[in-house]
């Protein structure tokens, strides 16, 4: 669908399912893959992987998928890539996520998941840069996703739609990563809205509440992704201390660069895991 048209998903009158259907044959037309195994998002500091994964069949602009495609002034959204491991399984990475905060609403924040379901992925993994509000861990450092807080107070569930959420992050996933880095912590990522970050007082209540991590994305595509019925594994990039925890300001520009430094590091640990999935 050329750029200048308007995004089907912003017709509230469109099924968010089938728009995803429609996303999905244009990623198996553009691609020659017809399915797909696992689907990655990667956030940052995780964008090295896509190469360390196998062989890049495809790569498609996802201004060129159903529902991706903005409005021209907004710039880009990224790359969607298939890629074959060498173990032979298809694998779907997504370099285009949209942010609640963007405003365009749920249903964008979590087209990419749909449409990775729609390919046939059976596993989501979900990766993100975040704050830390444990004290133990530093900048630069890989956690898993044990659980959420979904502190967004919206859903992408759209009417009457209940959907289990125990074990929401696969405990047999984490098992899993665990059997290549055995020294990986865990902790609960919490969802703000964002984009300013949370203030001292806001990480203090996020921490009694139960969360360890503090981040703008996650939860709310992983609530879509166990919708679609799959199975979810999350990792956190602690790319700064929260707010109040580490003692200086949070500066975009130090997040950026931990991310940068830990690239390699992370990106080679998440190959290594989606080859053991
Ligand atoms: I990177 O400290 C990154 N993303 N909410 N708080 C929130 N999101 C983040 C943070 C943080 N660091």
């Amino acid at each position: 669908m050329p750029e200048t048209h308007s995004n089907p998903l912003d017709d509230p009158a469109a099924n968010p399912f089938e728009v995803a259907a429609i996303a999905a044959a244009d990623i198996a037309r553009l691609s020659g893959v017809e399915h797909h195994d696992i689907a990655l998002t990667l956030g940052s500091g995780w964008g090295k992987a896509a190469d360390l994964l196998g062989e890049t069949v495809a790569s498609i602009p996802a201004t060129e998928v159903t529902g991706f495609s903005k409005p021209a002034l907004e710039g880009h959204v990224g790359t969607l890539r298939s890629i074959r491991t060498p173990g032979g399984r298809h694998v779907l990475v997504i370099g285009a996520r949209t942010h609640y905060y963007e405003g365009h609403g749920v249903r964008r924040v979590v087209h990419s998941v749909r449409t990775a379901a729609a390919t046939g992925a059976k596993i989501m993994v979900l990766t993100n840069g975040a704050g830390g509000i444990q004290e133990t861990w530093s900048p630069g450092q890989p956690v898993l996703i044990s659980d959420h807080i979904n502190l967004t107070a919206d859903s992408p569930l759209e009417g009457a739609t209940f959907i289990d959420l125990t074990d929401l992050y696969s405990k047999r996933l984490r098992d899993v990563a665990r059997t290549v880095d055995a020294s990986l912590d865990e902790g609960v990522y919490t969802q703000f809205r964002g984009p300013h970050y949370e203030t001292p007082a806001e990480v203090q209540m996020a921490k009694r509440i139960g969360g360890d991590i503090v981040g703008m994305s996650t939860a709310l595509e992983a609530i879509a992704a166990r919708e679609a019925g799959m199975e979810i594994l999350g990792f956190s990039l602690i790319t700064n201390l929260a707010a109040g925890i580490q003692q200086t300001p949070l500066s975009h520009t130090e997040v950026i660069e931990a991310g940068r430094e830990a690239e390699p590091v992370i990106s080679a640990l998440l190959a290594r895991v989606v080859e053991a999935l």
